[in-house]
């Protein structure tokens, strides 16, 4: 399965605007309107009894806890087994959250979430997925092709349905240190295409040589949304070509991570740097180092709104990863 061209042509007309993302403290009481996810991070956080709530299996690590979904419109939502699902203004959220010990493990687990996931966009009008996250336990834990990332790699490319074959969404994947067998992954998705964006600094995952595993990972750099009001970026880490650079190295990754965002930002087209309006969300292997990545962040992003979160990167000798959104 290989992806569409990835510039492909932008739609003329204006699509309704894109969910806007912000971060802050938990919601008291019911969801505001417009809600389409709020995503409690870590095991602190209130539990809701709301499709659109999910509590997120990574631990805060700065002041920020909350990340929030809103859209200029109704919401609808329910629950569909292990899915839950909302939509409003044409976009759709839908969550998926499994115990691999139900489906033999990470590899099955994948399977399974991204069949439900696959199927229930199917058979929605907003059928195009633009960005994913995928969060799972001991996510470099087993050696070489057995790696609990490298299973869980071969479970999502055999779980994506034909709704994944016009091409890979942006995505990021995370281990937590929750319950090992907890999987979760959660989409947002809208009723046209957007525009894939990879980076001119990188080998694109989907051609990964062997070396990284049997199946290389199935996802774009970045996705411009159809609304063409935002770039959706994609983890991004210290890869340079296909290779982890700096390794063990955090002020050398930082900085090549920043590299990274900078080329991807211009190759995407859109305004430089992230400013006011480009929350960006970093994961730190080591809770130790988010000192260090808060300065990075404060002193190059000053204006971005940034949730640190303690999350294992999917390759052990990398110590950060960083997704966001990045609003014209
Ligand atoms: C990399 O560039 C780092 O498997 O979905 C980043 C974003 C990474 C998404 C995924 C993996 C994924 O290869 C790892």
């Amino acid at each position: 399965m290989r992806p569409a061209s990835d510039m492909r042509e932008r739609s003329p007309l204006a699509a309704r605007p894109s969910p806007i993302v912000t971060y802050g403290e938990p919601p008291a009481g019911t969801l505001p309107p417009g809600t389409l996810a709020v995503f409690g991070f870590g095991t602190s956080a209130v539990a809701i009894d709301d499709p659109r709530w999910l509590n997120v299996a990574l631990e805060p690590l700065g002041a920020a806890s909350v990340e929030r979904w809103t859209v200029e419109s109704d919401v609808t939502h329910g629950r569909l087994g292990d899915l839950r699902w909302s939509r409003g203004g044409g976009w759709l959220y839908a969550a998926v959250e499994c115990d691999e010990a139900d489906h033999g493990g990470p590899e099955g687990a994948a399977a399974h979430a991204y069949r439900l996931l696959s199927a229930f966009v199917a058979g929605s009008p907003e059928r195009h997925v633009q960005r994913i996250w995928n969060y799972l336990g001991a996510i470099n834990a087993g050696a070489g092709d057995d790696e609990r990332y490298k299973q869980f790699c071969t479970g999502r490319i055999a779980g994506m349905g034909d709704v994944f074959a016009q091409g890979f969404p942006a995505a990021s994947a995370i281990g937590h240190h929750a319950h090992e067998g907890l999987l979760q992954v959660y989409l947002l998705a809208t009723d046209r295409p957007g525009t894939r964006v990879e980076n001119p600094r990188q080998v694109s995952a989907w051609e990964y040589p062997r070396q990284y595993g049997r199946t290389p990972p199935s996802f774009a750099r970045a996705t411009f949304l159809p609304a063409d009001d935002v770039l959706a970026i994609s983890g991004t880490a210290a890869v340079v070509g296909h290779a982890s650079a700096h390794a063990g190295d955090l002020p050398a990754q930082l900085a090549e991570t920043r590299r990274n965002l900078d080329a991807l930002l211009a190759h995407g087209g859109a305004p430089e740097g992230f400013d006011a309006r480009a929350p960006l969300k970093a994961y730190v292997r080591h809770p130790e180092d988010m000192a260090a990545v808060k300065a990075f962040a404060d002193e190059h992003w000053p204006e971005a709104p940034l949730l640190i979160v303690h999350g294992d990167i999917c390759r052990e000798e990398l110590l950060v990863e960083i997704d966001g959104w990045r609003y014209r």
